[in-house]
């Protein structure tokens, strides 16, 4: 069990002393010059019930976004289909839910089905789950759940109000107890302090087991939220957390997640230096630009980084 004390300790590390250590644990656990790629397709659009600060898909803030439906599964199965010759080896299916109803789920059930038989992995990400919906999950085949914690038990209510650090902890472990294996991480960047940075990992470290997959967002500023104006973090920062998250979490993949469409090639180039070894690619996160194939494809050339297949 790490302490808060020393996440702060690891924080306050010189910084080029830090990456080496990162560096050193990251070599112990995975080959350094391999990044596994997952894309994301936004299934439900907009009009979500939480009141997330950071989000354009809350029906609590006016954003420039139109609602949409819960989409066919056909378009779903070609869009992963394109993810795959793309290079993606994984598909995360998103849904702007606060939980889901029975007979979406059973939708989302047949798209997980679907991307299976491509012979990519799943994940899904449609809010808060009770146990039977974790079980059809399960039975459908689904290779992870995602549910980040985003910030420290201390912040949280600073960022959501509408749901507490406890129910997100309570879905996880529900996601965990059925053996579908966890994605939890967070955002970067909402005026939040380098202790919540730190009980944030901690969390996330202390968790048993620990999350297989660890996304870490940057802040994407969304016009109309709470969180538009947020000052900017310094990228140092983001990386050392990078850094912090590769020592607490050994043998996980760290995702490097939202943000890199505002970050320099040589930032990025730092986050896997730093330990990230995941990303998502396509030309879209969930509703935000992202940075396009044809740049990650030139940036891993220049890195001699090899996807994951
Ligand atoms: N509704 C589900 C939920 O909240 O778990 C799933 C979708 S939600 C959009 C998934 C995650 O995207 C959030 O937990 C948050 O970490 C991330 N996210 C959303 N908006 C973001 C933004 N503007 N910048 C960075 N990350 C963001
Ligand atoms: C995660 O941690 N980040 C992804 C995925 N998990 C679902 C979502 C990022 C969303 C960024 C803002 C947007 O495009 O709406
Ligand atoms: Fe809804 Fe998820 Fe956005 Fe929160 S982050 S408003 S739960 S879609």
């Amino acid at each position: 069990m790490w302490t808060l004390q020393e996440v702060e300790a690891l924080f306050s590390t010189p910084f080029n002393d830090l990456l080496f250590r990162a560096q050193q644990v990251h070599r112990e656990n995975f080959d350094p010059n391999q990044v596994q790629m997952s894309t994301l397709i936004n299934i439900k659009t907009g009009g979500c019930a939480e009141d997330c600060s950071y989000c354009s898909q809350s029906a609590h803030y006016d954003t420039p976004l139109d609602r949409e439906a819960l989409i066919e599964v056909d378009k779903v199965i070609a869009e992963a289909k394109k993810a795959k010759d793309s290079g993606s080896t994984r598909f995360c299916m998103g849904a702007a839910w606060r939980k889901p109803k029975a007979n979406d789920l059973q939708v989302v059930l047949e798209m997980i089905k679907g991307v299976k038989e491509l012979g990519m992995e799943s994940c899904v990400t449609l809010g808060m789950l009770e146990e039977e919906h974790v079980a059809l999950l399960k039975e459908a085949g689904l290779d992870y759940y995602n549910h980040n914690v985003d910030t420290s038990p201390e912040y949280y209510d600073k960022v959501v109000t509408t749901r507490t650090f406890s129910d997100r902890i309570a879905t996880i472990n529900r996601v965990q107890d059925a053996g579908i294996r966890v994605c939890s991480g967070g955002i970067l960047g909402m005026g939040e302090s380098r202790r919540d940075r730190g009980a944030m990992l901690m969390e996330l470290a202390n968790l048993s087991p620990q999350p297989q997959s660890v996304p870490i967002n940057l802040l994407v500023k969304i016009h109309g939220t709470p969180l538009a104006d947020s000052p900017e973090l310094d990228i140092f920062e983001f990386i050392r957390t990078i850094a912090v998250a590769r020592i607490l979490l050994p043998a996980s993949y760290v995702r490097l997640s939202a943000g890199r469409e505002q970050m320099t090639d040589e930032a990025q180039a730092l986050c896997f230096l730093a330990g990230a070894n995941s990303m998502f690619t396509g030309e879209k996160l969930l509703t935000t630009e992202s940075q396009g194939i044809d740049h990650d494809r030139e940036l891993f050339k220049r890195l001699d980084i090899q996807a994951e297949s």
